[in-house]
């Protein structure tokens, strides 16, 4: 497709102390290497600052760097949290929102979710939006009515700038369980995501990037970047291993 690949790494609650600097170092000289591919990594807050002096210091990369999540409000009493210009100011192009780890242990709902969304893109920081369903739904049927429910929630959002936005399709029973989904079962998703995407726009449906995500590996990354509605992975643990991590940028370009 038309649609640049894009491969983020979603570093979890992870590599936020040392281990971040040669982490971010390794994923700058691997998108070097692979230029067609948009690379980005999401580590924890506390690394951003680090992770940004490694991607734009010295070794000037384009890797993205994102946040893994934030708060809808500009500013104010909310203790704990971290709004969308300070993750500008540390370095942030991009954040991850709605992760179903928010959704399942943090409460996040589709409002919360879509409210996130329209403050990232207000302050102009590129939300990878994150769906999916957990095994329960999948079971029940309910795969494609779970996954539009919350597509349905941001739409209106993502419209207002086709392309700025990204979504994740991340299964819930696939994620760090080393259960992947088929290339055929995670594409019939994406392809259901975009004709969700075309209702609003065809513009949108054509621009946006729709990620896999749950248990991407070195060797499962290529079957599912095959696929034409699979437009990159979003990357957990693979994300950890640099070698790893450039194998998977490598599937992709
Ligand atoms: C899904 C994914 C990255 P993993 O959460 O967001 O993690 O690749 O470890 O399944």
């Amino acid at each position: 497709s038309a649609r640049r690949p894009l491969i983020a790494g979603n570093w979890k609650m992870n590599a936020g102390g040392q281990e971040a600097m040669p982490l971010a170092a390794a994923v700058a000289r691997a998108a070097k290497e692979f230029s067609k591919v948009e690379v980005v990594v999401a580590p924890p807050y506390t690394a951003l600052a680090a992770a940004a002096h490694e991607l734009f210091g010295e070794n000037k990369s384009d890797v993205g760097l994102a946040a893994q999540n934030m708060h809808p409000e500009t500013s104010g009493a909310f203790t704990g949290e971290i709004s969308a210009g300070m993750l500008k100011e540390s370095g942030a192009s991009l954040v991850i929102l709605g992760h179903s780890e928010r959704r399942q242990l943090f409460g996040e709902t589709d409002e919360l979710v879509a409210r996130k969304v329209g403050s990232a893109i207000a302050a102009e920081l590129r939300p990878i939006v994150c769906v999916g369903e957990t095994l329960e739904e999948r079971e029940a049927g309910k795969t494609l009515e779970v996954v539009e429910r919350q597509v349905r929630a941001f739409l209106d959002e993502l419209a207002k700038q086709p392309g700025f936005g990204v979504i994740a399709y991340e299964p819930v029973w696939a994620i760090g369980t080393g259960r992947v989904a088929s290339p055929e079962d995670a594409q019939k998703v994406h392809a259901n995501i975009r004709g969700l995407l075309a209702s609003a726009s065809i513009e949108l449906a054509s621009v946006t990037r729709i990620l896999y995500g749950g248990s991407v590996k070195a060797d499962n990354a290529e079957g599912l970047l095959s696929q034409p509605d699979i437009d990159g992975a979003l990357v957990g643990g693979a994300s950890l291993d640099a070698a790893g991590f450039r194998k998977i940028i490598e599937a992709a370009h």
